[in-house]
């Protein structure tokens, strides 16, 4: 691991002392280089992988400190929507008070092929445990600035939805415990059922501690060459825990990102920090060049990987099979019991009559 992540920062420096010759004035170009290079030293690698040798925040779609005409100037890069405010600290998408829903949506749709998405956020209340609600989300989709019943977005919506689920709506007696964070790949049929909690469309999922943290809460999605995987850094040890690994994700260009938030009968601040979006620089073969496929609707290549849970409605085929053998069984059963003592019965009623 310690020589992974020492690998991979020298990939950095070298890519950076590669960059520097390009600044003109000499002076300013030292002092940037070595400012440059004690930051790299200093920032902890999120590139375990050795592949990612360079990494570059887009500043079009991230959204940071200071939130600078947010949703209000015509050069602002993100709209505001319901009751989103901008405070110097946060985007709270909602307050904690019933029924509200807001948004935070990018305006510049999103094309780069491998990245990285940091998000800081903060969701707190009052509320005791479990009587709180109902969570949040971070998309990439379709379609943008919509109202709908999905944690203040849209249902059938086109893109990725990660879904930070506070309140645990189906039976409490379930295996999974909450907050839940889950993702979900909208194709515009596929419908998300807040009754289940979305269990039937999610594509892998974990328990995180992610309301009322004392620490600062973050989670990170990585997509690249089709492979999408969602951590979280929830409490406080600054590394990241792995919770959803999806591999084969198709996702057609030009989507935007966004962050929104619903209560009902029950609530809570949510808030948005920072959505961060960096640039992965990722080497192909021509091979793996020749694999990319262009769709039109997002889709995951072997989606048998998730039909592991929908059993318990519908019987499979062994469980059809013995369910017929012994209904079969049982009744024969019945039927020799019953012509036994019809027998006995009879020869009762036979000797009563001599
Ligand atoms: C969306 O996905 C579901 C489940 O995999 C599938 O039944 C449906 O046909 C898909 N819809 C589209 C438009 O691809
Ligand atoms: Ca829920």
């Amino acid at each position: 691991m310690v020589a992974t992540v020492t690998e991979s920062n020298l990939g950095l420096l070298r890519s950076f002392f590669f960059l520097c010759p390009m600044f003109h004035l000499k002076n300013i170009r030292k002092t940037t280089c070595l400012f440059l290079t004690v930051c790299l030293l200093m920032s902890p690698s999120l590139a375990e992988d050795q592949e990612f040798i360079d990494d570059f925040l887009k500043r079009e779609y991230s959204l940071a400190k200071p939130y600078r005409g947010l949703g209000l100037s015509s050069s602002s890069q993100w709209d505001l929507m319901g009751t989103a405010m901008v405070t110097p600290d946060h985007v709270r998408l909602t307050p904690d008070l019933q029924s509200r829903q807001g948004a935070v949506w990018s305006r510049i749709p999103f094309f780069e092929r491998d990245w990285e998405l940091k998000v800081q956020f903060k969701i707190h209340g009052v509320g005791k445990k479990n009587l709180n609600g109902d969570g949040m989300a971070i998309w990439l989709t379709k379609d943008r600035m919509q109202n709908g019943p999905v944690f203040g977005n849209m249902d059938q919506f086109v893109g990725l939805g990660i879904l930070l689920d506070t309140y645990p709506n189906a039976d409490k007696t379930h295996d999974k415990s909450f907050p839940y964070v889950s993702l979900m790949l909208g194709n515009g049929t596929l419908s998300y059922d807040h009754d289940s909690d979305g269990r039937h469309t999610e594509l892998g999922g974990c328990t995180a501690m992610v309301r009322n943290a004392i620490y600062d809460t973050f989670l990170l999605v990585r997509y690249s060459k089709n492979r999408l995987k969602l951590m979280v850094d929830v409490d406080g040890k600054q590394e990241w825990k792995d919770c959803v690994d999806v591999t084969g994700l198709r996702l057609p260009p030009g989507y935007f990102f966004g962050a929104s938030s619903a209560t009902g009968d029950l609530s809570d601040n949510h808030d948005i920090i920072s959505m961060k979006l960096y640039q992965l620089t990722i080497e192909r073969s021509l091979e793996e060049e020749q694999e990319e496929e262009d769709v039109t609707v997002p889709r995951v290549d072997d989606m048998d990987q998730f039909t592991v849970e929908i059993q318990e409605e519908s019987m499979s085929g062994v469980q059809f099979f013995f369910t017929v053998l012994f209904s079969i069984l049982g009744l024969g059963v019945l039927a020799v019991v019953g012509l036994v003592v019809y027998g006995r019965w009879k020869e009762n009623r036979r000797k009563r009559f001599y």
